[in-house]
């Protein structure tokens, strides 16, 4: 373990790394051999840093990679809001980093935004356990400190371009610390307000977005999002989606204002 940074939260394991393949594929390894609750990995670099369905994560050092493990003892079922908390929570430690230079927003479902640059991804996965429903699930988080990837089909920012960014180990502290904030809240009070924190911030809620899925395209209104952190859809002819996962474009096509 090594010596966590200050203001770190107590019932969180660091272990820190120079490189690894993924953080998230470290904590997923040290979850089948029984590690915590609370383990958090953080590397300077990935070799094999990665989105959804295996996307690629750009992950040049100078930047932010870390996944927590957790097993939080709830319902399968409201694992996929954990999504969210720690949505909220990274979005709060960034927008303290970056104070009034800039503004963060909220991208459904996993994006923050500075600008109309991603700024962070935040990818939930469940540790499958001998085939039981997942009690466990690993929060992977990558944020561009110091660096913007470029030659990326959407386009990224980096806290560098607005602040002089804190030192990596500080906002690694102020994410973990903001995570276990929201993540009593979560338990206490449930999602209500997580939904309400993310909502407040989020882009294109109650205009037109174009949504893909892997086999079609849908058009409509991002009316809300539900209880389960689906985006809510009203389509043109009166029907209502609720989608669990996709790709939002905003505007009423794929592609006009990818952002
Ligand atoms: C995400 O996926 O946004 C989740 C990213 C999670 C990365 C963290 S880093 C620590 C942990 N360990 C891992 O291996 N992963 C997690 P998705 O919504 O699928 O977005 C992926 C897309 O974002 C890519 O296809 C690119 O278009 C774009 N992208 C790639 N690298 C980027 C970067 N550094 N900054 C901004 N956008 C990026």
């Amino acid at each position: 373990m090594a010596a966590p940074p200050r203001a770190w939260p107590s019932g969180y394991d660091l272990v820190a790394l120079d490189e690894v393949d993924s953080t998230s594929e470290e904590a997923k390894r040290r979850a089948g051999q029984g590690a915590p609750h609370g383990t958090v990995i953080w590397a300077r670099r990935q070799s094999r840093g990665r989105g959804r369905r295996g996307r690629r994560w750009e992950s040049p050092e100078g930047n932010l990679y870390l996944s927590l493990l957790l097993r939080p003892g709830v319902a399968p079922g409201v694992l996929g809001q954990l999504s969210f908390v720690a949505g909220v929570a990274v979005g709060e430690a960034l927008q303290a980093a970056l104070g009034d230079a800039a503004a963060i927003a909220y991208k459904w479902p996993n994006d923050i935004l500075v600008g109309d640059g991603k700024v962070a991804g935040i990818l939930l996965e469940a540790v499958s356990e001998g085939g039981a429903p997942a009690a466990s699930v690993v929060v992977g988080i990558g944020v561009n400190v110091a660096l913007r990837p470029g030659g990326l089909v959407q386009a990224a920012a980096a806290l560098a371009e607005f602040v002089a960014p804190p030192p990596l180990e500080d906002l690694l502290g102020a994410i973990v610390a903001d995570f276990d904030r929201w993540l009593g809240r979560w338990r206490r009070e449930g999602f209500a307000p997580v939904r309400q924190a993310w909502l407040a911030r989020a882009r294109g809620v109650g205009a037109a977005v174009t949504v893909r899925l892997a086999e079609e395209c849908l058009s409509g209104t991002f009316a809300a999002l539900d209880e389960s952190g689906a985006l809510v859809l009203d389509q043109a002819d009166g029907s209502r989606r609720n989608i669990v996962a996709g790709e939002v474009f905003l505007g009423p096509h794929p592609g006009l204002t990818l952002r």
